[in-house]
């Protein structure tokens, strides 16, 4: 059995200019996902389910768990060191780490502390997702917006946390997937997925398809193509949409499969959020053999305008997405 904590050792000198920091980063959201955990999995025995009162910026009522998350991941990435600023699906605007020890941060972390958390009261999985960035302001200064605009693929490291059956902490350093399973008994991660690797192809895909009469001509159709009996390419495909988008991908990572969330008539631009949804789960899946697109490119280049833009994403197994993208290029030339 090894611990994460052992494993973060054992592999610093993988982690981009390994300086034994990014390792203390780390830490901190192994520390912040054991409190989760804790209160997630009693949130049904104690009045800290149901709204908060309060809406966040996407205009969504943010549920106290969403709330209590995104202070412990604040606060224990906070109190490091080695991050200079946060930006968060539950914060306005990009949070600044005052702090001396902190204003010198290295790092920045983009984090959804809790995906899916409408799923909460009905005891439904949910997940904390997060990237890393080295900072691109002067060190000693504050953290500026440019530190959280940058494209995917500058990410150092990415991951998610899903507080499911059991809790596993799944993450990259740009040197594999490897995840980590929770022992509440014991108090530690142990790894239990190493090198995960997701399937070229699958049989699952995830989509609401109650939206259908909103989707684009080329999701029509290949959802048609899933639905088709084929023997010789094992269809029709299972469709699995758990309305959590880290229980979906995980499944999915593991399993093989597409999750697709389109634009529409209703969101033109999609309904995830590039930087601390889509780019993050595109880093895990690229580096598991996968692809992450907004239907015409990769995910990861594109180059953010802004803090919660959203986009068109497919991500998942590398057939699944290629498939999806070759229906989208020959819409857009008919
Ligand atoms: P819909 C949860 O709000 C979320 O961001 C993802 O976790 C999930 O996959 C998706 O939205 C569900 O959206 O429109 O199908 O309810």
């Amino acid at each position: 059995m090894k611990t994460l904590g052992e494993f973060i050792v054992e592999h610093q000198h993988d982690f981009p200019h390994a300086t034994g920091e990014l390792s203390s980063l780390l830490s901190a959201i192994r520390l912040a996902a054991k409190v989760c955990h804790r209160e997630i999995n009693k949130a049904g025995l104690v009045d800290i389910t149901g709204a908060a009162g309060d809406v966040n910026i996407q205009g969504e009522a943010q549920q106290k768990l969403d709330v209590y998350a995104n202070n412990k991941f604040k606060a224990a990435l906070e109190a490091r060191g080695e991050v200079c600023g946060i930006a968060s699906e539950e914060e306005d605007n990009f949070v600044i780490f005052e702090s001396d020890l902190s204003r010198d941060g290295k790092y920045v972390v983009l984090m959804d502390p809790l995906d899916g958390s409408s799923n909460i009261d009905v005891n439904v999985s949910v997940g904390t997702i997060f990237s890393i960035y080295k900072r691109i302001s002067e060190r000693g200064q504050p953290a500026q917006l440019e530190d959280f605009l940058q494209p995917g693929h500058k990410q150092v490291a990415a991951g998610y946390v899903v507080y499911g059956s059991s809790t596993m902490l799944v993450f990259t350093t740009g040197n594999g997937v490897n995840g980590f399973t929770y022992d509440p008994s014991l108090g530690v991660f142990c790894l239990s997925h190493q090198k995960i690797k997701t399937p070229a192809d699958g049989q699952i895909y995830s989509i609401n398809e109650g939206n259908y009469h909103k989707f684009p001509q080329s999701v029509k159709q290949y959802l048609k193509y899933c639905q088709e009996p084929d023997d010789a390419t094992n269809r029709p495909y299972t469709a699995r949409y758990i309305g959590s988008l880290v229980s979906d991908f995980h499944r999915n990572l593991l399993k093989g499969g597409i999750y697709l969330y389109p634009s529409t008539a209703s969101n033109p631009e999609g309904k995830l959020r590039l930087l601390y949804e889509c780019n993050p789960l595109a880093f895990l899946a690229e580096q598991a053999g996968g692809i992450a697109s907004d239907g015409r490119g990769r995910i990861m280049d594109i180059e953010p305008t802004s803090l919660h833009q959203r986009t068109p994403y497919f991500i998942g197994s590398s057939n699944m997405v290629k498939r999806v993208e070759a229906l989208v290029a020959e819409l857009d030339q008919a």
